[in-house]
């Protein structure tokens, strides 16, 4: 048993999916002797209620300059972002020269608004090809990673954050404490943290184990976040559902007494103990329909082969490298997955080594079936797929559960 990266209970772990390649690791064919692996498993802490993965890969071989996720591929996404800026400027800064930090900020898909506004903004970004994207576009960004050292820093340079933000980016910090250490000093006394993770209770009702790899360290509950940041005398004041990557949880959050807490904090406390996503039974209880996804998943790829179907893949996301391995889904199931982003193209998914292709393969050759990856963008990638549907072109979705539409 693992010391839990929160409060140092022991996790008990409720899921393993087994040997497990870097989510992100896309490789040339030269690269699969030496290809890096380790076990993808979840746990639970009982105390601080934090879902978690028992054993962390170090962070400099996911995040480095040839990291392959750049936020700008997703036009939804790019409208979320602008919305989340537009509530940051609308309602969280004011005053006369207002400060604002992201960190995760990738290619600058959110803090192109503050830029836009004029408002003082600082981007902090571990990765540096996407990093240079976002420089490249004007946005001040150091490519560093966040913690309590550098906020010290960024103090002495600028001066205390009205607002602290980050998207899909806590949830990929082990090493939260120093974070939290780092947001203590660089808050101004009436400052926010705004942040949003995938949240749990979607993954688990969702049956979304996809969004487990080994980028997500941590997988956020309200429950478990009031624990981490009440240890650094902070609260959550306001919660807010967001209808992006399968269902996130924005959390506002300031310092103890700063602002008013919201009655939507009350009641999604009782929401989640309703939900029993402060009990060991839920996850077991996942684990079960876990297993049972990966089993029809396989048993309709094994169908479709039988049948002389075509399928393909659509969108190499990091979630697929679960599904693909924990499946266990080689190439003569899935000959090959169509994506946008260039850096992936011409090479092989982790561990499986399906071969990813450009979008217009795709495009040129429909194939019978498409395996919805990117499920978490289903209505933006349907509408853009008109005329695959059209001439008959069926979606295999897994998510909640596995069926073909
Ligand atoms: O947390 C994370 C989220 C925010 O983004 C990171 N750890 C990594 C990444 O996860 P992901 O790779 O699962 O993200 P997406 O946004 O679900 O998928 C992006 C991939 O999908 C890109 O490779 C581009 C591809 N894509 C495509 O080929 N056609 C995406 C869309 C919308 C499309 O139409
Ligand atoms: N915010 C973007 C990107 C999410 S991907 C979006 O929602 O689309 C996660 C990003 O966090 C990656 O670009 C990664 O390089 C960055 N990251 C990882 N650890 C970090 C840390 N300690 N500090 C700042 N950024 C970090």
């Amino acid at each position: 048993m693992k010391p839990c990266l929160i409060c140092s209970r022991e996790v008990e772990p409720f899921i393993s999916f087994g040997r497990m390649p870097i989510a992100n690791g896309f490789l040339s064919a030269d690269d699969f002797p030496g290809e890096y692996y380790f076990e993808l498993q979840a746990g639970f802490c009982d105390r601080c209620k934090m879902v978690q993965l028992t054993e962390l890969v170090d962070r400099e071989r996911m995040f480095h300059d040839n990291y392959p996720f750049f936020s700008s591929t997703s036009t939804r996404m790019a409208m979320h972002f602008e919305s989340f800026a537009h509530e940051v400027i609308s309602r969280r800064i004011g005053g006369d020269d207002p400060f604002v930090v992201e960190i995760g900020s990738n290619d600058g898909i959110m803090l192109r608004h503050f830029v836009q506004s004029g408002i003082r903004h600082l981007g902090i970004e571990p990765s540096a090809n996407v990093a240079a994207a976002a420089q490249d576009k004007g946005i001040r960004t150091i490519c560093r990673f966040f913690d309590a050292e550098l906020a010290e820093e960024i103090v002495a340079e600028h001066g205390q954050a009205d607002a602290f933000l980050g998207a899909n980016v806590m949830c990929h910090i082990p090493y939260l404490h120093s974070v939290l250490e780092g947001i203590e000093i660089l808050l101004k006394p009436s400052g926010y943290v705004l942040f949003e993770d995938p949240y749990l209770a979607d993954i688990i009702t969702k049956t979304a184990y996809d969004q487990i790899y080994d980028e997500h360290a941590l997988y956020f509950s309200l429950a478990s976040v009031q624990y981490l940041f009440s240890r650094h005398g902070m609260e959550v004041v306001d919660v807010q559902p967001q209808n992006v990557h399968g269902g996130s949880m924005r959390y506002i959050i300031a310092r103890r007494g700063a602002h008013p807490v919201t009655a939507a904090v009350r009641f999604l406390v009782e929401k989640e103990q309703a939900q029993g996503l402060d009990r060991r039974e839920t996850f077991a209880d996942f684990r079960i329909r876990v297993e049972r996804s990966r089993d029809e998943l396989l048993l309709l790829l094994r169908q479709i082969q039988k049948e002389g179907k075509g399928v393909a893949g659509y969108a190499a996301t990091s979630k697929s490298t679960t599904v693909l391995n924990y499946c266990g889904i080689t190439p003569d199931l899935l000959p090959y997955i169509s994506d946008t982003t260039p850096l992936k193209q011409g090479r092989f998914s982790p561990g499986m080594h399906i071969p990813i292709r450009p979008y217009e393969e795709f495009k040129n050759h429909f194939p019978d079936y498409a395996l919805l990856f990117g499920w978490n963008h289903a209505e933006e990638i349907m509408a853009k797929e008109e005329a695959f549907m059209a001439g008959g072109g069926k979606w295999i979705l897994y998510v909640p559960e596995v069926y073909v539409q």
